[in-house]
């Protein structure tokens, strides 16, 4: 089913960081949206928990460079 979740992001300096992890989720099989925020520090991501999981989504954002905290 489609579901979304935030996560916080630390480490992020300028907006090529934060579109570097949003084009990374992005191009996850089974997202549907992602939008990460350099100011809040934060990502937003619509998926589909069929296809994949949240868990790989935060090991998607560490590949990227960055630490992942799960907030909802
Ligand atoms: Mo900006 Mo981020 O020069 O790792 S891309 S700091």
């Amino acid at each position: 089913s489609v579901q979304t979740c935030r996560f916080h992001i630390k480490g992020m300096t300028c907006t090529s960081c934060s579109r570097a992890v949003e084009s990374a989720l992005q191009g996850i099989n089974g997202v549907q949206n992602a939008q990460v925020a350099l100011a809040t520090e934060e990502a937003e991501i619509r998926y589909d928990s069929k296809i994949v999981s949240h868990n790989q989504l935060l090991e998607a954002i560490e590949d990227a460079g960055f630490e992942a905290i799960l907030i909802s």
